[in-house]
Order: C-alpha cells, then structure tokens, then sequence
C-alpha cells in the first residue's frame, strides 16, 4: 500500500503504467511556448529529477512507461482554429518560435527534454489536445496490456495532467499523482488541481509523493 490521500493506493506493479505528461522542451525551456505566453519555466523545473529517478525505477523493474507529447501535425489540420486563436499573445501553435514551430511535430521545441528521453521500447503518444485520451490509441494500448492503474506525472499539473487523469477516471483507471512529479506556471493552480483529485473520497484518484512510491518499490 502506497501512503496516499484521501486513503492509501494499493499499488499493483505489473498492472499500472508510469505516465509522463508533455515534458517537452516548448513547455520546459527557456524560449520555448511556455515562456512565449509569459510563463516563468523554472517553475516547472522541480518536476525533472523526480519524474527522472521514478522513471529510471521503473524502467529497471520492466515495467510499462508511456510518454505524451502535446503537438500538432505540420499541416496544422488536426488544429481546431479555436485553440489556434487563444494559443498565445505573440506567436502562437504553428508560428516559427526561438525552438522551431511552436508545438508542431518535428521540431526541436516539441521534444522531450533530455533529461528523460524516451528509449526505443517506450510508448510516445503524439497528442493534438490536453488530454492523452482523446484521439490517440492510448486507452487501446493500455487495455491490451492489462493495465489498470496509472501514476500520472509530468506538466501542466492543471492542465494536461488533470485532463488525463479526469479523462483515466471516465475510463476506469486508479490514478495516482506524486505531488512533487507534476507542475505548473501558477503554485495556486497546481494546489487547486491537486485537492479536486483527491476531493470527496478521491473523486479523480489519489495524490502521493515519488518517495511514498519509493518506500513500497524498495
Ligand atoms: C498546456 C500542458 N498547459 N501540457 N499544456 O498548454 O499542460
């Protein structure tokens, strides 16, 4: 049993995927979208050793890692003009950015940091929207694998964790959230996101810190 809130998770390893959410350059990096739309990166910059030791846990135990990418295609087709228009103050998704087209496949800004680099055998889910769910074969994937929990990390803790995790719950996966393995531009939005997942008997899932996960791993 993980120490968890609101109760503790009864982790299964071989039946729960680590997810790590968009942790992208576009979004980490100075001179990438985030830090375009006014966004102070450092912020999320705590997220990366955390997730990385995790990731390197699980990656030594054999078991199913998934990283996502928030992006679009070059031709932008699968862009609803509506997240076009609010995307950002000066350039926005599919304009030219200090790292490449901001948020388009391909370029330098869209991928993940070195730091935790896909390997080959890992699962990278390209996805157009803010959850890792919607238009993608993720949930697919999962199933055929006999996964049914989910340690969700990585960033926006308010944005497109908190979409996929509302999106894992609809499906049916346990999700758990290491508090210290996801974050945001706003400390008073990622304190928000994590007390609605872990609301009224864990509406969303349970929210955890990676050294509660360790503690059980070891
Ligand atoms: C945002 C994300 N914040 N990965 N994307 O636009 O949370």
């Amino acid at each position: 049993m993980v120490t968890a809130e609101p109760k503790p998770f009864r982790l299964v390893p071989a039946e729960c995927a680590l997810v790590v959410i968009d942790m992208q350059r576009d979004f980490l990096e100075r001179g990438g979208f985030g830090e375009s739309l006014g966004n102070d990166v450092s912020q999320l910059r705590s997220t990366v050793a955390p997730i990385r030791a995790l990731l390197h846990a699980w990656r030594a135990l054999g078991l199913a890692v998934v990283h996502t990418r928030e992006g679009h295609r070059p031709d932008l087709t699968d862009l609803p003009p509506s997240k076009k228009e609010r995307s950002g103050r000066g350039p926005g998704i599919g304009d030219a950015g200090p790292m490449g087209r901001i948020l388009v496949r391909g370029e330098p800004g869209h991928a993940i940091i070195a730091e935790l680099a896909p390997l080959p055998s890992e699962t990278v889910i390209d996805k157009p929207g803010k959850g890792a769910f919607w238009a993608t074969e993720l949930h697919t994937m999962l199933q055929n694998r006999g996964i049914g929990q989910l340690i969700v990390t990585g960033v926006t803790t308010e944005v497109c964790v908190h979409t996929t995790v509302r999106e894992a719950n609809d499906r049916g996966y346990d999700c758990l959230v290491p508090e210290d393995c996801v974050g945001s531009y706003f400390p008073e939005l990622h304190a928000a996101a994590l007390a609605m997942i872990k609301s009224q008997g864990g509406i969303f899932g349970w929210v955890t810190s990676s050294a509660h996960i360790f503690s059980v791993l070891n």
